[in-house]
């Protein structure tokens, strides 16, 4: 590569960061209704609304293959499924928005509500029973269980208002960057209908393909989803035994132990170098807790089976004079973030969890 051309590209690159640095800056100041800048078009702005879905693209045709060849779905039934899908717009304008990665102290409370902890404090007491139960079976500690219930859903009466099938389908139809993944999601959910006999024009979710009272997705659904009450089918929406042993029957999978350390308190600072890092790389940034216990000078429980810990930053409220807390996130809280990648949600159910024991 000739030296003209190097500085042409590195010129480039300093206008392409300084771009993009602009970019974020405006970003921070219109967050929670700026959008991606970037060269690349938005999704929402190659449709129109209501546009009719193409079937017989390549992509559809492909789709429609599998799904007879590989899952055993008829023309007429594909027919049927697939008659008049329309793009609905606001799901690519909602997936397309840059939502702000709020402070944790402005976070939390977004969620963590004094009426969230009565009506979870309230709902322990009423499904006791099954609490019981779900807790033998599954070795899953209630009160995670109803947080994170009440924080995918408001414990059900927020399950989302988007028509699944017809978000499934604009995101696999019109939002390349993640088509892919949403042509899988797509599959997963018109098995786990078939499967569990569920209407599959009935369902409503988010803008992100997550339903149910529990907002699996409906890969997730299917790996994990478990039916409790006995009626041979897994129905997350409706029957909450099925819902609270489904989300118990997940944090297992991901390693939950009963009743073993969520996370530590390490301090307002990290001693050493390699706790930074592992702070950045963020769930899988991993350490040994003897070695943290020795470079934060304190003590700390061990991690159950010799698992390893996560260092978790969380931002104080600046009127409480800023800084950091830092956290140990144990095997369980890795277990939350297998939930959702969020340090912040993890926190926050961990944080909500520990409010309805008081
Ligand atoms: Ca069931």
């Amino acid at each position: 590569m000739n030296i003209q051309l190097v500085k042409t590209l590195h010129t480039q690159h300093l206008f392409f960061i300084k771009r993009h640095l602009v970019a974020a800056l405006l970003l921070i100041m219109f967050a929670g209704t700026a959008s991606f800048a970037s060269d690349e078009p938005l999704a929402a702005d190659l449709v129109a609304d209501n546009q009719l879905i193409d079937l017989t693209s390549e992509k559809y045709q492909d789709l429609f293959r599998e799904l007879e060849d590989v899952h055993g779905f008829t023309r007429q039934q594909l027919a049927a499924l697939f008659a008049d899908l329309r793009i609905d717009r606001k799901v690519l304008q909602l997936m397309d928005q840059q939502w702000e990665a709020k402070p944790y102290y402005q976070y939390r409370p977004l969620f963590v509500t004094p009426t969230v902890i009565a009506v979870g404090k309230q709902s322990l007491a009423l499904y006791q029973s099954l609490f019981d139960r779900v807790e033998k079976e599954y070795g899953v500690n209630r009160e995670v269980i109803v947080a994170i219930w009440g924080i995918e859903s408001r414990f059900g009466t927020n399950q989302g208002n988007f028509e699944l099938k017809r978000t499934l389908n604009t995101l696999f139809a019109a939002y390349p960057r993640r088509s892919d993944f949403f042509r899988k999601e797509l599959i997963n959910f018109l098995i786990l209908c078939r499967e569990n006999k569920i209407d599959p024009q009935s369902v409503r979710g988010s803008y992100a393909g997550a339903f149910g009272q529990s907002q699996f997705m409906p890969s997730s659904f299917n790996e994990y989803a478990v039916d409790f009450d006995g009626d041979n089918r897994r129905d997350l929406i409706n029957s909450l035994p099925d819902i609270f042993a489904s989300i118990a029957n997940y944090l297992s999978k991901f390693g939950w132990v009963l009743d073993a350390p969520v996370y530590a308190e390490i301090g307002g600072t990290l001693n050493a170098e390699f706790l930074t890092a592992a702070h950045k790389t963020g769930r899988k940034g991993f350490v040994d807790w003897q070695v943290l216990a020795e470079t934060q000078q304190i003590v700390l429980p061990p991690p159950p089976s010799e698992g390893q810990l996560t260092i978790v930053g969380l931002e104080l409220p600046p009127q409480a004079g800023g800084g950091m807390r830092f956290v140990a996130g144990y095997p369980n809280f890795q277990a939350i973030t297998a939930y959702n990648h969020s340090s912040k949600y993890a926190m926050a159910v961990t944080e909500m969890a520990e409010a309805f024991k008081n």
